[in-house]
């Protein structure tokens, strides 16, 4: 439902940023879980954003990242012949020069261009948008492998740390504010049999078997524009949280949400599965969008990042529903559980196919021997 209070709010933001010709209507946008998206009409048209509050409880710093890296990308698309105002997001600033607007309700707001002529996804239509989508994510930190890492703020502290992510699980089940426990005693357990994948990456990382690099962290297909004449992934957007991290995390939650048969929220689970096509084509385009610049233990951790990634966001989705629905954005009674129920069955999945998976990375990393 479209929320006309909100709109109104949205419209009166607007005025507040410095922006080319004429602006026109204002209108709801995309399908994101976490930020209000709106497009503005006009001689230019722009993407505007109220940042969720409760989540980015930093939005200075989160905006002092994306114009960091915004800006070091736009360097290196212009060294290229590139187009900067399509191939990375541009922070438009407010008549104050900032790059958020405050309002009178303390929501603060950002603007961007609107990527024109690209579409994002849902769902995967084509393997050839899927392959593309790789190859740019895997670019995406290719590029981001010489900025200053230490300069970037940690917007989400833990984003991916699964261990404590499951440690805010098991409370969530012990607390159970909203009686919803009893009814998921399956999904629950499920979590809590492979407790022990919860730990797995950060210990190799502490072990510096896996490398901190600067990594985007949320590279599902829709944070991804394609262009829509040459299918190119054209430009990464919602850089909340790029942040230091591990690229098997990028890799895994790429493949969490477009290597499914079925969408992230499909109730219908026998929709639902891992297709090791779409798995085998998105590792041969990160590898190739990475350019050579992943370590032979990341390469070999690239199923497990997969898993692992699946196993965090399903049980994310789970807290989440425990916990009254507060974080991620529903549409619909039981919408984080439908969300979770996905995930599970493309981890059982993952189980069962495992090799396959070890294989087939394997051989992609060959082949471009
Ligand atoms: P959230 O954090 O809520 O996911 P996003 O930044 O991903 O927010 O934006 C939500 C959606 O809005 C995206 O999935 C995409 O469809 C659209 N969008 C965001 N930024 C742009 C942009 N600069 N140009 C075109 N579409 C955009
Ligand atoms: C959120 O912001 P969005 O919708 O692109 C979430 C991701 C989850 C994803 C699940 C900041 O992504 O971590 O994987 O939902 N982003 C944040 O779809 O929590
Ligand atoms: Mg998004």
């Amino acid at each position: 439902m479209v929320d006309t209070v909100l709109l109104e709010r949205a419209r009166e933001a607007v005025c507040h940023f410095r922006t080319e010709g004429t602006t026109g209507e204002v209108r709801s946008w995309g399908s994101g879980h976490i930020n209000d998206t709106f497009l503005v009409e006009g001689d230019t048209r722009y993407i505007l954003q109220r940042m969720n509050r409760s989540i980015f409880t930093k939005p200075v710093e989160v905006m002092e990242n994306i114009t960091g890296v915004t800006s070091f990308l736009k360097e290196k698309i212009r060294n290229v012949g590139g187009d900067e105002r399509r191939e990375t997001l541009t922070v438009i600033f407010s008549e104050d020069g900032k790059s958020i607007y405050e309002d009178s309700c303390g929501d603060n707001w950002r603007m961007y261009y609107m990527i024109e002529d690209a579409m994002c996804y849902d769902q995967v239509e084509s393997e050839q948008d899927f392959y593309e989508s790789a190859k740019a994510f895997g670019n995406f930190g290719y590029l981001l492998s010489d900025y200053p890492a230490k300069t970037l703020h940690e917007t989400i502290p833990g984003f991916h740390d699964t261990r404590a992510r499951y440690d805010v699980f098991a409370r969530a089940v012990e607390a159970d504010v909203c009686g919803r426990a009893e009814a998921v005693r399956q999904e629950i357990s499920f979590f809590q049999e492979r407790e022990g994948i919860a730990g797995v990456l950060k210990q190799m990382q502490a072990e510096r078997k896996l490398p901190l690099r600067v990594t985007h962290n949320d590279t599902k297909l829709n944070n991804i524009m394609m262009d829509k004449s040459t299918g190119k992934g054209i430009c990464v957007i919602d850089l909340d949280t790029v942040m230091p991290g591990l690229a098997v995390h990028d890799f895994g939650d790429s493949i969490r949400f477009g290597a499914s048969t079925g969408a992230e929220d499909e109730p219908d689970l026998s929709k639902v599965s891992l297709d090791l096509h779409l798995f085998e084509l998105y590792v041969r385009g990160f590898l190739e969008g990475c350019q050579g610049s992943l370590t032979k233990e990341e390469i070999a951790m690239l199923p497990m990042g997969a898993k692992v990634m699946t196993y965090e966001c399903g049980m994310r989705f789970l807290t989440d529903y425990l916990q009254g629905d507060t974080y991620f954005k529903i549409h619909r009674e039981g919408h984080n559980l439908d969300r979770c129920r996905t995930q599970m069955k493309l981890v059982a999945d993952m189980e069962a196919n495992w090799v396959r998976m070890e294989q087939i990375v394997s051989r992609a990393a060959n082949s471009k021997k």
